[in-house]
Protein backbone atom coordinates (compact mmCIF):
# COMPACT_ATOMS: atom_id res chain seq x y z
CA UNK A 1 0.00 0.00 0.00
CA UNK A 2 1.41 3.66 -0.85
CA UNK A 3 1.86 5.58 1.93
CA UNK A 4 0.41 8.69 1.83
CA UNK A 5 2.42 12.03 2.77
CA UNK A 6 0.53 15.02 2.51
CA UNK A 7 1.25 18.68 3.14
CA UNK A 8 -0.37 20.62 5.46
CA UNK A 9 -3.05 22.55 3.34
CA UNK A 10 -3.92 19.02 1.53
CA UNK A 11 -4.44 17.90 5.31
CA UNK A 12 -6.47 20.74 6.09
CA UNK A 13 -8.54 19.88 2.80
CA UNK A 14 -9.05 15.97 3.24
CA UNK A 15 -10.22 16.67 6.91
CA UNK A 16 -12.51 19.48 5.04
CA UNK A 17 -13.94 16.71 2.67
CA UNK A 18 -14.34 14.05 5.57
CA UNK A 19 -16.42 16.82 7.30
CA UNK A 20 -14.31 16.75 10.47
CA UNK A 21 -14.63 20.30 11.89
CA UNK A 22 -10.90 21.05 13.04
CA UNK A 23 -9.86 24.38 12.80
CA UNK A 24 -6.58 24.97 10.60
CA UNK A 25 -5.04 26.63 13.57
CA UNK A 26 -4.91 23.10 16.03
CA UNK A 27 -3.24 21.95 13.47
CA UNK A 28 -0.51 24.02 14.04
CA UNK A 29 0.51 21.99 16.98
CA UNK A 30 0.67 18.56 15.63
CA UNK A 31 1.87 19.06 11.86
CA UNK A 32 3.92 21.99 12.51
CA UNK A 33 5.88 21.08 15.60
CA UNK A 34 9.29 21.63 14.08
CA UNK A 35 8.70 25.24 12.85
CA UNK A 36 6.27 26.63 15.86
CA UNK A 37 6.97 24.35 19.01
CA UNK A 38 10.49 24.78 21.04
CA UNK A 39 13.32 24.46 19.53
CA UNK A 40 15.28 21.03 20.50
CA UNK A 41 18.48 21.52 21.52
CA UNK A 42 21.28 19.38 19.51
CA UNK A 43 21.38 16.83 22.01
CA UNK A 44 17.64 16.54 22.22
CA UNK A 45 17.79 16.06 18.67
CA UNK A 46 20.61 13.83 18.42
CA UNK A 47 19.00 11.77 21.30
CA UNK A 48 22.36 11.25 23.34
CA UNK A 49 23.38 11.02 26.70
CA UNK A 50 25.65 13.44 28.57
CA UNK A 51 29.50 12.16 28.25
CA UNK A 52 30.04 9.42 30.86
CA UNK A 53 26.78 8.51 32.19
CA UNK A 54 26.70 5.25 33.28
CA UNK A 55 24.61 2.52 32.00
CA UNK A 56 23.65 -0.66 34.06
CA UNK A 57 21.52 -3.38 35.65
CA UNK A 58 20.66 -4.20 38.94
CA UNK A 59 20.07 -7.39 41.04
CA UNK A 60 19.09 -8.13 44.71
CA UNK A 61 20.84 -10.75 46.78
CA UNK A 62 17.90 -12.53 47.90
CA UNK A 63 16.36 -12.47 44.25
CA UNK A 64 19.59 -14.04 42.34
CA UNK A 65 22.16 -15.19 45.08
CA UNK A 66 20.66 -18.74 46.32
CA UNK A 67 23.28 -20.27 48.68
CA UNK A 68 20.72 -19.45 51.51
CA UNK A 69 22.32 -21.44 54.28
CA UNK A 70 25.93 -22.03 52.96
CA UNK A 71 29.14 -20.49 54.22
CA UNK A 72 27.92 -19.17 57.42
CA UNK A 73 25.16 -17.02 56.28
CA UNK A 74 22.12 -17.02 58.78
CA UNK A 75 18.67 -17.31 57.99
CA UNK A 76 16.53 -14.04 56.64
CA UNK A 77 13.11 -12.65 56.93
CA UNK A 78 12.77 -13.63 53.38
CA UNK A 79 14.28 -17.04 53.43
CA UNK A 80 11.85 -17.47 56.83
CA UNK A 81 9.16 -16.09 54.90
CA UNK A 82 8.97 -17.76 51.57
CA UNK A 83 9.50 -21.11 53.34
CA UNK A 84 5.66 -20.73 54.52
CA UNK A 85 3.32 -22.58 52.37
CA UNK A 86 1.27 -20.74 50.28
CA UNK A 87 2.56 -17.05 50.81
CA UNK A 88 4.75 -17.29 47.03
CA UNK A 89 3.27 -18.25 44.19
CA UNK A 90 3.96 -21.82 42.93
CA UNK A 91 5.81 -22.40 46.42
CA UNK A 92 8.88 -20.77 44.97
CA UNK A 93 11.61 -19.78 47.12
CA UNK A 94 15.25 -18.43 46.98
CA UNK A 95 17.28 -21.19 48.33
CA UNK A 96 18.60 -21.65 44.70
CA UNK A 97 17.20 -18.91 42.73
CA UNK A 98 19.89 -18.34 39.98
CA UNK A 99 22.70 -19.29 41.73
CA UNK A 100 25.11 -16.48 41.17
CA UNK A 101 26.74 -16.93 44.60
CA UNK A 102 28.44 -19.73 42.91
CA UNK A 103 28.51 -18.22 39.31
CA UNK A 104 29.05 -14.76 39.83
CA UNK A 105 31.75 -14.28 37.52
CA UNK A 106 30.15 -16.08 34.85
CA UNK A 107 27.42 -13.47 35.52
CA UNK A 108 30.19 -10.59 35.05
CA UNK A 109 30.83 -11.53 31.64
CA UNK A 110 27.08 -11.62 30.88
CA UNK A 111 27.40 -7.99 31.43
CA UNK A 112 30.39 -7.11 29.56
CA UNK A 113 29.05 -8.52 26.83
CA UNK A 114 25.99 -6.21 27.85
CA UNK A 115 28.61 -3.13 27.06
CA UNK A 116 27.79 -2.81 30.49
CA UNK A 117 29.75 0.26 32.66
CA UNK A 118 28.10 0.03 36.15
CA UNK A 119 26.14 -2.38 38.11
CA UNK A 120 23.89 -2.43 41.29
CA UNK A 121 23.87 -5.78 43.38
CA UNK A 122 22.87 -5.57 47.14
CA UNK A 123 24.63 -7.39 49.89
CA UNK A 124 22.85 -9.45 52.23
CA UNK A 125 23.53 -8.47 55.60
CA UNK A 126 22.57 -11.78 57.36
CA UNK A 127 25.37 -13.31 55.07
CA UNK A 128 27.63 -10.78 56.79
CA UNK A 129 26.41 -10.95 60.15
CA UNK A 130 24.78 -14.02 60.65
CA UNK A 131 23.04 -12.65 63.84
CA UNK A 132 22.24 -9.76 62.85
CA UNK A 133 25.10 -7.87 65.21
CA UNK A 134 28.28 -9.02 67.12
CA UNK A 135 30.30 -11.22 65.35
CA UNK A 136 31.00 -10.68 61.71
CA UNK A 137 30.94 -13.79 59.13
CA UNK A 138 34.75 -13.72 57.07
CA UNK A 139 33.43 -15.81 54.26
CA UNK A 140 30.00 -13.55 53.27
CA UNK A 141 32.32 -10.48 53.03
CA UNK A 142 34.33 -12.66 51.50
CA UNK A 143 31.87 -13.29 48.29
CA UNK A 144 31.12 -9.44 47.87
CA UNK A 145 34.64 -8.65 48.24
CA UNK A 146 35.41 -11.10 45.01
CA UNK A 147 32.49 -9.91 43.09
CA UNK A 148 33.56 -6.37 43.27
CA UNK A 149 37.43 -7.28 42.45
CA UNK A 150 35.67 -8.81 39.78
CA UNK A 151 33.66 -5.89 38.43
CA UNK A 152 36.52 -3.95 38.97
CA UNK A 153 38.89 -6.11 36.70
CA UNK A 154 35.88 -5.97 33.69
CA UNK A 155 35.53 -1.99 33.88
CA UNK A 156 31.98 -2.06 35.72
CA UNK A 157 31.65 0.38 38.43
CA UNK A 158 30.26 -1.18 41.62
CA UNK A 159 26.88 -0.31 43.05
CA UNK A 160 26.39 -1.66 46.47
CA UNK A 161 22.86 -1.76 47.98
CA UNK A 162 23.16 -2.61 52.04
CA UNK A 163 19.53 -2.98 51.90
CA UNK A 164 16.92 -5.04 49.83
CA UNK A 165 15.08 -6.19 52.18
CA UNK A 166 16.55 -8.99 53.53
CA UNK A 167 16.86 -8.31 57.20
CA UNK A 168 18.42 -10.71 59.46
CA UNK A 169 15.66 -13.24 61.34
CA UNK A 170 17.49 -12.64 64.26
CA UNK A 171 16.66 -8.73 64.18
CA UNK A 172 13.23 -9.73 63.47
CA UNK A 173 13.40 -11.59 67.05
CA UNK A 174 15.40 -10.05 69.11
CA UNK A 175 13.69 -6.55 67.88
CA UNK A 176 10.87 -6.86 66.16
CA UNK A 177 12.47 -5.60 62.55
CA UNK A 178 11.80 -1.93 61.72
CA UNK A 179 8.96 -1.63 64.82
CA UNK A 180 12.05 -0.66 66.89
CA UNK A 181 14.90 2.06 66.72
CA UNK A 182 17.74 -0.65 67.41
CA UNK A 183 16.78 -1.70 64.06
CA UNK A 184 17.83 0.91 62.71
CA UNK A 185 21.20 1.46 64.55
CA UNK A 186 22.10 -2.32 63.78
CA UNK A 187 21.38 -1.35 60.36
CA UNK A 188 24.21 1.79 60.86
CA UNK A 189 26.87 -0.69 62.42
CA UNK A 190 26.25 -3.07 59.60
CA UNK A 191 26.50 0.20 57.02
CA UNK A 192 29.98 1.25 58.87
CA UNK A 193 31.30 -2.20 58.90
CA UNK A 194 30.64 -2.74 55.05
CA UNK A 195 31.87 0.55 53.98
CA UNK A 196 34.77 0.00 56.20
CA UNK A 197 35.75 -2.87 54.05
CA UNK A 198 34.33 -2.29 50.54
CA UNK A 199 34.43 1.32 49.50
CA UNK A 200 37.94 1.58 48.45
CA UNK A 201 36.56 -0.42 45.36
CA UNK A 202 32.83 0.00 45.66
CA UNK A 203 32.85 4.40 45.73
CA UNK A 204 29.10 4.54 45.23
CA UNK A 205 27.01 3.03 48.31
CA UNK A 206 22.78 2.84 48.14
CA UNK A 207 21.54 2.80 51.71
CA UNK A 208 18.11 1.32 51.40
CA UNK A 209 16.25 0.00 48.75
CA UNK A 210 12.54 1.05 48.32
CA UNK A 211 10.97 2.37 52.12
CA UNK A 212 7.37 1.59 50.67
CA UNK A 213 7.51 -1.87 49.86
CA UNK A 214 9.37 -3.86 52.85
CA UNK A 215 7.47 -1.65 55.03
CA UNK A 216 4.23 -1.03 54.13
CA UNK A 217 3.86 -4.25 52.60
CA UNK A 218 5.73 -6.09 55.52
CA UNK A 219 3.99 -4.59 58.17
CA UNK A 220 1.10 -3.64 56.96
CA UNK A 221 -0.02 -5.35 53.48
CA UNK A 222 -0.67 -3.07 51.08
CA UNK A 223 -3.56 -2.60 48.96
CA UNK A 224 -3.01 -0.83 45.65
CA UNK A 225 -5.77 0.46 43.27
CA UNK A 226 -4.76 0.02 39.54
CA UNK A 227 -7.02 0.78 36.92
CA UNK A 228 -10.37 -0.77 37.67
CA UNK A 229 -8.07 -2.81 40.05
CA UNK A 230 -6.62 -3.82 43.36
CA UNK A 231 -3.84 -5.07 44.17
CA UNK A 232 -2.37 -6.58 47.04
CA UNK A 233 1.36 -6.14 47.37
CA UNK A 234 2.76 -7.92 51.03
CA UNK A 235 6.25 -8.40 51.68
CA UNK A 236 8.18 -10.61 54.48
CA UNK A 237 7.41 -10.91 57.42
CA UNK A 238 4.04 -10.32 56.35
CA UNK A 239 2.36 -8.63 59.32
CA UNK A 240 -0.56 -6.57 59.79
CA UNK A 241 -0.04 -4.04 62.67
CA UNK A 242 -2.31 -1.04 63.25
CA UNK A 243 -1.45 2.63 62.00
CA UNK A 244 0.51 3.84 64.57
CA UNK A 245 3.08 1.02 64.47
CA UNK A 246 3.02 1.24 60.52
CA UNK A 247 3.87 5.19 61.30
CA UNK A 248 6.35 4.32 63.70
CA UNK A 249 8.07 1.57 61.34
CA UNK A 250 8.09 4.05 58.66
CA UNK A 251 10.10 6.50 61.14
CA UNK A 252 12.75 3.60 62.17
CA UNK A 253 13.71 3.10 58.34
CA UNK A 254 13.76 6.58 57.46
CA UNK A 255 16.13 7.00 60.32
CA UNK A 256 18.24 3.78 59.73
CA UNK A 257 18.94 5.06 56.69
CA UNK A 258 20.44 8.48 57.90
CA UNK A 259 22.37 7.05 60.81
CA UNK A 260 23.76 4.55 58.10
CA UNK A 261 25.22 7.42 56.02
CA UNK A 262 26.81 9.03 58.96
CA UNK A 263 27.97 5.90 59.55
CA UNK A 264 29.26 5.45 56.31
CA UNK A 265 30.65 8.56 56.05
CA UNK A 266 32.33 8.20 59.56
CA UNK A 267 34.31 4.58 58.20
CA UNK A 268 34.35 4.42 54.39
CA UNK A 269 36.96 6.13 52.97
CA UNK A 270 36.81 9.39 51.87
CA UNK A 271 34.62 10.60 48.73
CA UNK A 272 32.58 7.63 48.84
CA UNK A 273 29.54 8.75 47.39
CA UNK A 274 26.41 7.80 49.60
CA UNK A 275 22.78 7.73 48.36
CA UNK A 276 19.41 5.60 48.70
CA UNK A 277 17.20 4.05 46.23
CA UNK A 278 13.76 4.94 46.39
CA UNK A 279 10.68 4.32 44.61
CA UNK A 280 9.51 8.24 43.92
CA UNK A 281 5.98 8.06 44.09
CA UNK A 282 5.65 10.32 40.72
CA UNK A 283 2.51 12.51 39.87
CA UNK A 284 2.14 13.16 36.19
CA UNK A 285 0.52 16.09 34.53
CA UNK A 286 -2.39 14.83 32.85
CA UNK A 287 -1.71 18.09 30.56
CA UNK A 288 1.22 19.24 30.44
CA UNK A 289 0.98 23.02 30.76
CA UNK A 290 2.20 25.10 33.38
CA UNK A 291 -0.54 24.81 35.96
CA UNK A 292 -1.07 21.54 35.67
CA UNK A 293 2.99 20.92 35.43
CA UNK A 294 3.59 22.70 39.00
CA UNK A 295 -0.02 21.15 40.37
CA UNK A 296 2.01 17.73 39.65
CA UNK A 297 5.46 18.53 41.69
CA UNK A 298 3.53 19.39 44.76
CA UNK A 299 1.40 16.44 44.49
CA UNK A 300 4.96 14.41 44.11
CA UNK A 301 5.81 16.40 47.18
CA UNK A 302 3.28 15.01 49.15
CA UNK A 303 3.19 11.55 48.38
CA UNK A 304 6.32 11.01 48.85
CA UNK A 305 6.03 12.51 52.40
CA UNK A 306 7.39 9.79 54.61
CA UNK A 307 9.81 8.64 53.18
CA UNK A 308 11.98 11.14 50.64
CA UNK A 309 10.41 13.85 51.12
CA UNK A 310 11.52 13.57 55.18
CA UNK A 311 15.01 12.38 54.03
CA UNK A 312 15.52 15.17 51.97
CA UNK A 313 13.40 18.34 53.50
CA UNK A 314 14.45 16.69 57.21
CA UNK A 315 10.44 17.54 58.52
CA UNK A 316 6.80 15.62 57.56
CA UNK A 317 4.55 17.60 55.43
CA UNK A 318 1.73 19.25 57.92
CA UNK A 319 -0.94 17.71 55.36
CA UNK A 320 0.84 14.12 56.04
CA UNK A 321 1.10 14.49 60.00
CA UNK A 322 -2.26 15.87 59.83
CA UNK A 323 -3.60 12.82 57.94
CA UNK A 324 -1.99 10.77 60.20
CA UNK A 325 -3.60 11.74 63.27
CA UNK A 326 -3.03 10.01 66.49
CA UNK A 327 -1.17 7.50 64.31
CA UNK A 328 1.45 10.12 63.57
CA UNK A 329 4.80 8.40 64.78
CA UNK A 330 6.83 9.76 67.75
CA UNK A 331 9.91 11.44 66.84
CA UNK A 332 12.63 13.99 68.40
CA UNK A 333 14.04 17.14 65.96
CA UNK A 334 17.49 15.29 66.78
CA UNK A 335 16.24 12.26 64.74
CA UNK A 336 15.04 14.29 62.13
CA UNK A 337 18.30 15.90 61.71
CA UNK A 338 20.16 12.29 61.17
CA UNK A 339 17.70 11.14 58.33
CA UNK A 340 18.10 14.34 56.31
CA UNK A 341 22.01 13.79 56.79
CA UNK A 342 23.46 15.49 53.02
CA UNK A 343 24.05 12.64 50.22
CA UNK A 344 25.53 12.97 47.10
CA UNK A 345 22.91 11.33 45.11
CA UNK A 346 19.40 10.36 44.83
CA UNK A 347 18.68 6.71 43.34
CA UNK A 348 14.89 6.87 42.19
CA UNK A 349 13.25 3.39 40.98
CA UNK A 350 10.75 4.67 38.20
CA UNK A 351 8.40 1.89 36.62
CA UNK A 352 4.97 3.51 36.35
CA UNK A 353 3.32 6.72 37.18
CA UNK A 354 2.06 6.86 41.11
CA UNK A 355 -0.97 8.86 39.45
CA UNK A 356 -2.16 11.30 37.03
CA UNK A 357 -3.01 14.43 38.42
CA UNK A 358 -4.35 18.05 37.09
CA UNK A 359 -4.45 21.22 39.14
CA UNK A 360 -7.25 21.93 41.25
CA UNK A 361 -8.79 24.81 42.84
CA UNK A 362 -9.75 23.53 45.73
CA UNK A 363 -6.90 22.14 48.52
CA UNK A 364 -4.23 21.07 47.96
CA UNK A 365 -4.14 22.57 44.76
CA UNK A 366 -4.52 19.17 42.35
CA UNK A 367 -6.99 16.35 41.93
CA UNK A 368 -5.40 12.80 41.19
CA UNK A 369 -7.14 11.51 37.92
CA UNK A 370 -8.67 8.50 37.80
CA UNK A 371 -6.90 5.37 35.72
CA UNK A 372 -9.19 4.29 32.80
CA UNK A 373 -9.70 0.65 33.49
CA UNK A 374 -8.76 0.51 29.75
CA UNK A 375 -5.29 2.10 30.44
CA UNK A 376 -3.01 -0.34 28.72
CA UNK A 377 -0.43 -2.39 31.51
CA UNK A 378 2.34 -4.39 31.11
CA UNK A 379 2.50 -8.02 32.89
CA UNK A 380 2.52 -7.16 35.82
CA UNK A 381 -1.01 -6.29 37.79
CA UNK A 382 0.49 -2.86 39.04
CA UNK A 383 2.68 -2.17 35.82
CA UNK A 384 0.86 0.78 34.06
CA UNK A 385 2.67 1.97 31.68
CA UNK A 386 3.23 5.38 31.15
CA UNK A 387 6.58 6.40 30.29
CA UNK A 388 6.56 9.86 30.50
CA UNK A 389 7.32 9.88 33.92
CA UNK A 390 10.90 8.89 33.28
CA UNK A 391 10.78 12.24 32.64
CA UNK A 392 8.61 13.82 35.14
CA UNK A 393 9.94 12.01 37.91
CA UNK A 394 13.95 13.26 37.71
CA UNK A 395 12.29 16.75 36.26
CA UNK A 396 10.47 17.04 39.60
CA UNK A 397 13.45 15.22 42.08
CA UNK A 398 15.35 18.36 40.74
CA UNK A 399 13.19 20.76 40.99
CA UNK A 400 12.15 19.96 44.71
CA UNK A 401 15.23 18.92 45.74
CA UNK A 402 18.17 19.84 43.54
CA UNK A 403 20.48 16.97 44.44
CA UNK A 404 24.05 17.13 42.89
CA UNK A 405 23.48 13.72 41.30
CA UNK A 406 20.56 11.51 40.17
CA UNK A 407 20.52 7.74 39.25
CA UNK A 408 17.53 5.98 37.41
CA UNK A 409 18.26 2.99 40.04
CA UNK A 410 15.30 1.03 38.49
CA UNK A 411 13.57 0.68 35.40
CA UNK A 412 11.87 -2.04 33.50
CA UNK A 413 9.37 -4.36 32.79
CA UNK A 414 8.15 -7.64 33.89
CA UNK A 415 7.15 -10.04 30.62
CA UNK A 416 6.48 -13.55 30.32
CA UNK A 417 9.54 -14.18 27.83
CA UNK A 418 10.53 -17.91 25.90
CA UNK A 419 13.45 -19.24 24.24
CA UNK A 420 11.94 -19.53 20.92
CA UNK A 421 12.78 -22.50 18.27
CA UNK A 422 15.65 -20.60 16.84
CA UNK A 423 17.38 -20.00 20.12
CA UNK A 424 16.47 -16.00 20.57
CA UNK A 425 14.19 -14.96 23.01
CA UNK A 426 12.12 -11.93 21.13
CA UNK A 427 10.86 -9.68 24.01
CA UNK A 428 9.88 -6.85 21.71
CA UNK A 429 7.37 -5.29 24.58
CA UNK A 430 10.65 -4.73 26.77
CA UNK A 431 12.42 -3.01 24.09
CA UNK A 432 9.45 -0.80 23.04
CA UNK A 433 8.95 -0.32 26.57
CA UNK A 434 12.57 0.77 27.40
CA UNK A 435 12.82 2.53 24.55
CA UNK A 436 9.55 4.71 25.26
CA UNK A 437 11.21 5.40 28.84
CA UNK A 438 14.48 6.26 27.12
CA UNK A 439 13.02 8.59 24.90
CA UNK A 440 11.55 11.06 27.73
CA UNK A 441 14.82 9.85 30.04
CA UNK A 442 16.98 11.53 27.48
CA UNK A 443 14.29 14.67 27.00
CA UNK A 444 15.09 15.23 30.70
CA UNK A 445 18.99 14.87 30.45
CA UNK A 446 19.11 17.47 27.71
CA UNK A 447 17.27 19.76 29.79
CA UNK A 448 20.15 19.42 32.23
CA UNK A 449 18.28 17.31 34.85
CA UNK A 450 21.55 16.27 36.81
CA UNK A 451 21.14 12.08 35.67
CA UNK A 452 24.35 10.45 35.84
CA UNK A 453 23.26 6.69 35.23
CA UNK A 454 20.38 4.44 34.37
CA UNK A 455 20.04 0.34 35.76
CA UNK A 456 17.86 -1.52 34.00
CA UNK A 457 15.78 -3.77 36.53
CA UNK A 458 17.00 -6.76 35.63
CA UNK A 459 20.59 -8.60 34.57
CA UNK A 460 18.33 -11.33 34.69
CA UNK A 461 15.63 -13.18 35.39
CA UNK A 462 14.77 -13.71 38.89
CA UNK A 463 12.72 -13.98 41.77
CA UNK A 464 10.27 -11.63 41.58
CA UNK A 465 8.98 -11.88 45.41
CA UNK A 466 5.80 -12.98 45.96
CA UNK A 467 5.54 -13.63 41.92
CA UNK A 468 8.28 -16.28 42.46
CA UNK A 469 9.81 -17.16 39.01
CA UNK A 470 6.69 -16.46 37.28
CA UNK A 471 7.24 -13.08 35.73
CA UNK A 472 10.87 -12.72 33.86
CA UNK A 473 12.55 -8.83 34.34
CA UNK A 474 15.38 -9.87 32.95
CA UNK A 475 17.54 -8.81 30.15
CA UNK A 476 19.27 -12.07 30.32
CA UNK A 477 16.70 -15.29 30.09
CA UNK A 478 17.74 -17.79 32.43
CA UNK A 479 16.38 -21.45 32.66
CA UNK A 480 15.58 -22.62 36.11
CA UNK A 481 16.21 -25.72 35.88
CA UNK A 482 19.65 -25.82 34.07
CA UNK A 483 20.66 -22.25 34.97
CA UNK A 484 21.05 -21.16 31.36
CA UNK A 485 21.75 -17.83 30.85
CA UNK A 486 20.38 -16.37 27.23
CA UNK A 487 20.50 -12.56 26.71
CA UNK A 488 17.48 -11.61 25.26
CA UNK A 489 16.76 -8.91 22.44
CA UNK A 490 16.77 -6.25 25.08
CA UNK A 491 19.85 -7.23 26.04
CA UNK A 492 20.90 -6.40 22.52
CA UNK A 493 19.24 -3.34 22.54
CA UNK A 494 21.12 -2.08 25.93
CA UNK A 495 23.97 -3.02 24.22
CA UNK A 496 23.42 -0.38 21.11
CA UNK A 497 22.35 2.24 23.51
CA UNK A 498 24.94 1.63 25.90
CA UNK A 499 27.60 1.92 22.53
CA UNK A 500 25.90 4.98 21.13
CA UNK A 501 24.88 6.72 24.54
CA UNK A 502 22.05 7.57 22.70
CA UNK A 503 18.41 6.20 22.18
CA UNK A 504 18.32 4.13 19.49
C1 LIG B 1 11.04 -3.25 42.69
N1 LIG B 1 5.09 -0.86 42.04
O1 LIG B 1 9.82 -3.47 43.32
C2 LIG B 1 12.11 -3.94 43.53
O2 LIG B 1 13.12 -3.07 43.96
C3 LIG B 1 12.70 -5.14 42.88
O3 LIG B 1 13.27 -5.97 43.85
C4 LIG B 1 11.63 -5.85 42.07
O4 LIG B 1 12.01 -7.10 41.60
C5 LIG B 1 11.27 -4.93 40.92
O5 LIG B 1 10.92 -3.63 41.38
C6 LIG B 1 10.15 -5.46 40.04
O6 LIG B 1 8.97 -5.65 40.75
C7 LIG B 1 8.66 -2.81 42.93
O7 LIG B 1 4.00 -1.32 42.45
C8 LIG B 1 7.46 -3.32 43.37
O8 LIG B 1 5.12 0.19 41.35
C9 LIG B 1 6.28 -2.68 43.09
C10 LIG B 1 6.29 -1.52 42.34
C11 LIG B 1 7.49 -1.00 41.88
C12 LIG B 1 8.67 -1.66 42.18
Amino acid sequence: MKTLELTRREAIQLLGITGLAIPAASLVGCAGQSDTGPPKSPEHAARTFPKGFLWGTATAAYQIEGAWNEDGKGPSIWDTYTHIKGKIKHGDTGDVANDHYHRYKEDVQLMKGLGATAYRFSISWPRIFPQGTGQPNAKGLDFYSRLVDELVAAGIAPFATLYHWDLPQAIQDKYGGWRSRDTAKAFADYAGFVAEKLSDRARHIFTINEFRSFVDGGYHGADVKVGGGVVHLEAAPGLRLELPELYQARHHAVLGHGLAVQAIRARGKAGTQCGLADSIHSAVPLIASDEHVKAATAATRELNAEYLTVVLEGRYTDAYLKAAGSAAPKFTPEDLAIISTPLDFIGINVYKPATYVLASASEPGYQEVPLNPSHPKMLSPWHVIGPEVMYWAPKQVQSLWNPKAIYISENGCGASDQVAADGNVYDTDRVMFLRNCLEWLQQATSEGVPVAGYFLWSLMDNFEWGDGYGVRFGVVHVDFKTQKRTPKMSARFLHEVSARNAVV
